[in-house]
């Protein structure tokens, strides 16, 4: 291990929540209203790729009514991994200290992100967990339960990682972590590039902890999940698993790549 880890972590500072959305009309309102009443210092950042169905309008209306909330519009769909890093750099680039994913969805509680932020202010980065003692799904379908925990057992095993939900999308890193992880080198798309972010993470040395949270499948809207996405992650950490083998076996200690 890398010793960034064993640093004191300091005050959380400003914390600025992304949620990235893709056709989210029905959800937009009600979630960012869920954030500001559940933390209400933290800022919202809604990261539109130019949502046919309007999302991004609705979302200039939420930041016009309130200076809490900001919207960052993009060209077009590129998936949740481009959407959370253009708003990363957004965040850091108007002073943010803390950057959080959540899901417009609803399936990300806004009132459990107390605890998240609570938890980071021993850590570099916190994870809303499915899988560890506490954590919970509601209403997902058992398919989807099998894909995401067989996702995170098949990551930990080729990865080396201990972490029990690794493609979880509820998070909470400090400015510091992206930062020092590489962010800009992460190329994947939705579960890949959460599994990339943690990986990173606890190969640059950073504390990264799992705080239980109950996921709630969303009731509105349509999931953008896809045969490409779980692909995707299938050859890329069967690839990075590989790959950091290779290196251990040649000595060499910067295992991000
Ligand atoms: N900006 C942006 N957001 C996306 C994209 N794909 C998914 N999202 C958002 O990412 C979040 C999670 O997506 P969702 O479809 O619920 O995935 P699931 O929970 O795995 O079924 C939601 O807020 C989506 O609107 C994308 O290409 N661009
Ligand atoms: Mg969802």
């Amino acid at each position: 291990m890398n010793d960034v880890g064993q640093r004191a972590h300091g005050p959380l500072g400003k914390v600025l929540v992304i949620i990235p959305t893709y056709n989210e009309a029905d959800n937009i309102e009600p979630i960012v209203a869920r954030v500001r009443s559940a933390v209400p210092q933290a800022h919202v950042l809604v990261a539109d790729d130019n949502s046919p169905d309007g999302t991004g309008k609705l979302a200039d209306g939420l930041a016009h009514d309130d200076d809490h909330v900001h919207v960052l519009h993009r060209k077009g769909k590129e998936g949740l991994g481009a959407a959370y890093l253009a708003g990363f750099h957004w965040g850091i680039d108007n002073g943010y200290d803390v950057l959080c994913e959540m899901d417009a969805d609803g399936s990300h509680q806004p009132e459990e992100l107390p605890r998240l932020l609570t938890a980071l202010k021993n850590a570099d980065l916190a994870i809303g967990s499915r899988w560890v003692t506490g954590g919970r799904v509601v209403n997902w379908p058992k398919s989807r339960e099998m894909l995401s925990r067989g996702g995170s057992t098949y990551s930990r095993l080729l990865l080396g990682v201990p972490t029990r939900d690794v493609t979880a999308g509820y998070r909470a890193f400090r400015k510091e972590t992206l930062l020092g992880l590489g962010m800009d080198d992460v190329a994947s798309q939705g579960y890949c590039f959460q599994i990339d972010l943690t990986r990173r993470a606890l190969a640059t040395g950073y504390k990264v902890v799992e705080v239980p949270i109950t996921f709630v499948e969303r009731e509105r809207g349509d999931s953008k999940m896809s045969r490409d996405i779980v692909a995707e992650a299938v050859w890329r950490v069967a690839a990075w698993g590989v790959g950091d083998r290779v290196q251990r076996v040649m000595g060499r200690r910067d295992t991000r790549r």
